[in-house]
């Protein structure tokens, strides 16, 4: 297997900390998302997306998107499990994962794409020719305020986000708390149960990938 992977990008880095939590370290490919390399027709042969990470399997087949990835390598490699061992949990963790996406690094990532000149045009990942909005900046840090509001409800309630144990919804959750973090949208003073839930997974070796 092979990751196409770029270091300084939030979402690979969910990937990356899957593998290690499973013990593998495959070999990696680093685009160069700055330089345009994921938007070039090479890459674009691998994910027509034109987004990182791609996990290369030893056939030839590539797959995209991060959960579709991290449910390949659970498939094959059990343990541990970080994907739910029945139904219900698999299911809450599924959707959890996806609410720290949807909501915690597609936030993020509009407030960094929107603020960030080096991605003019770039205003989406995968594609040009979308002007940045300045006033997305601001809408970014409201839609992570309002994230980091839920993410202390749940944490008030639950020790890790998907229930009592670390699974594939911290991996993100974490993801998303340091990409905000490097957009000065860090946990807010207060929310004392999310600091509680950030120092425990982020002492985790494979949290330093
Ligand atoms: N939903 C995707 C998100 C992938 C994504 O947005 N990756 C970013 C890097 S963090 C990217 O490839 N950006 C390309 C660009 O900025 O053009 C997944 O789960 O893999």
């Amino acid at each position: 297997m092979k990751l196409y992977d770029c270091q300084m990008a939030p979402n690979p880095r969910r990937a990356r900390i899957f593998l290690q939590e499973k013990g593998l370290d495959i070999p990696k490919r680093e685009i160069d998302i700055l330089a345009g390399e994921n938007l070039e027709d090479d890459y674009l042969a691998i994910n027509p997306f034109g987004l990182v990470p791609v996990l290369e399997l030893d056939d030839g087949t590539f797959i995209s998107e991060v959960p579709a990835i991290c449910r390949y390598i659970e498939s094959q490699h059990p343990e541990p499990n970080l994907m739910g061992t029945d139904p219900v949990e698999t299911a809450r963790i599924e959707s959890w994962e996806r609410y720290a996406e949807m909501n915690g690094m597609q936030a993020a990532g509009e407030l960094f794409r929107n603020m960030t000149p080096a991605l003019d045009d770039r205003g989406l990942p995968g594609m040009t020719g979308i002007e940045r909005i300045p006033a997305l900046v601001e809408r970014g840090k409201r839609r992570l305020a309002h994230f980091y509001a839920q993410l202390e409800d749940r944490f008030a309630q639950s020790e890790y986000l998907a229930g009592d144990r670390f699974t594939l919804a911290d991996i993100t959750a974490l993801c998303v708390v340091d990409f905000a973090t490097f957009v000065k949208q860090g946990i807010p003073e207060g929310n004392e149960n999310t600091k509680r839930w950030y120092e425990a997974v982020s002492a985790r070796p494979t949290a330093a990938v």
